[in-house]
């Protein structure tokens, strides 16, 4: 699915986008020289063979893939600055003007006080630096490419201990690049919400903290009721199991919830069936919901943001009208300040050549 030509060629905006899910994979082959940490394979084609997930499969096996190259990332000062900026440069080819980062601060640490799998090599970069980093190279990349990017910091399901410090990072670099709270990970296996996640996105509203919680991907509606109702989320990300109860549903359209939706993720994943024509973003788009298309994880995908535009042209009926009313609700949605909503706003209603008008 790589290389696709632009299917809607116009300025985007991107919400759902992992920043160690979108690594390039010569910057992986780069570091793990430079650190002189093995990797599966050191070449392109034999590293991309083991990281690419070719074929549906689980969410479990998807998020087992971060494994095989993040020890050549984290706990690097000069890796962890390089993939933002990449990162941005990467969107601005694919005209996205604004996107949201997101990623997990302890995920890319190697102080050595916590449990990762890769986090063998102990070192002294801490979550508050990688914060500090990122936001470095996103600054940086928005310069030389001109587009916005802001980040959102992950709490991880399976590590609620780790949730305060991601909110009070929130708390500390609120924008100043971060603009949001997201819950990630593991929900076929850690799907009940726990009282650390709970206090820590408590916390997150009482600061004005913008929130968003991966919910109904693979997890069953109950954990959205939980997303909305417990974490207050403002965003539901994925949120494929929400017909589970058509009555929440309904309930959710008529608040005008967003669902952060990421068509050949969700495929791969196995969090939906294979055939796209059956996908719950036709439904959405049908009942003029409030959704975004995303790609999640574009390296582990081997996708770009053209890929699942076009799914959704060529598999789901969706129009040029259709992208446009899309990405204005992603503008709207977005967790930017209201000033600066209002600016990306007039951009889009500018270059899809429309009036603002209230029909969107
Ligand atoms: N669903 C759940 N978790 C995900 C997804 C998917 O949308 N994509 C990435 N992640 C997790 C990975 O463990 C990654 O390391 C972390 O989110 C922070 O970016
Ligand atoms: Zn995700």
């Amino acid at each position: 699915m790589e290389n696709c030509t632009p299917v809607f060629d116009k300025p985007k905006v991107e919400l759902h986008v992992h920043l160690d899910g979108s690594i390039k994979p010569e910057t992986i082959l780069y570091f793990g020289k430079k650190r002189g940490i093995q990797l599966p394979e050191d070449t392109l084609e034999g590293l991309l063979q083991h990281v690419i997930l070719k074929e549906p499969s689980s969410l479990t096996e998807f998020l087992a893939k971060f494994s095989l190259y993040m020890p050549v990332i984290a706990g690097d000062r000069e890796a962890v600055e390089r993939i933002a900026y990449e990162f941005v440069e990467m969107k601005a080819k694919e005209n996205i003007i604004y996107v949201e980062a997101r990623y997990c601060p302890h995920l890319l640490a190697n102080c050595g006080v916590h449990p990762i799998p890769w986090n063998q090599e102990k070192g002294d970069l801490t979550p508050d630096e990688v914060v500090r980093l990122v936001n470095r190279g996103l600054k940086a990349g928005e310069k030389a490419f001109n587009i916005k990017a802001r980040s959102i910091l992950c709490c991880m399901r399976h590590m609620p201990s780790w949730s305060p410090e991601v909110v009070e990072l929130c708390k500390k670099y609120q924008n100043n690049s971060v603009v949001g709270v997201d819950l990630a990970g593991d929900e076929s296996l850690t799907a009940e919400t726990c009282p650390d996640h709970q206090k820590a996105y408590e916390e997150a509203e009482r600061c004005g903290i913008h929130r968003t919680v991966h919910a109904g991907e693979v997890g069953k509606v109950q954990v959205i009721k939980e997303a909305v109702g417990i974490l207050k989320a403002e965003r539901i990300g994925h949120g494929y199991h929400v017909f589970e109860d058509e009555h929440f549903y309904k309930q959710l359209l008529k608040e005008n919830m967003h669902f952060e939706l990421c068509p050949w993720s969700s495929h791969l994943t196995g969090a939906c069936k294979s055939d796209f024509c059956t996908h719950p973003a036709v439904r959405f788009m049908k009942d003029r919901a409030n959704f975004s298309l995303n790609t999640d994880d574009p390296l582990i995908f081997n996708s770009t943001v053209h890929t699942d535009y076009k799914i959704a042209r060529d598999c789901m009926g969706f129009t040029e009208e259709e992208f446009k009313r899309l990405n204005i609700n992603a503008a709207k949605s977005s967790f930017l300040p209201e000033k600066e909503k209002k600016e990306l706003l007039h951009k889009l209603y500018e270059a899809y050549d429309m009036v603002k008008s209230t029909e969107f």
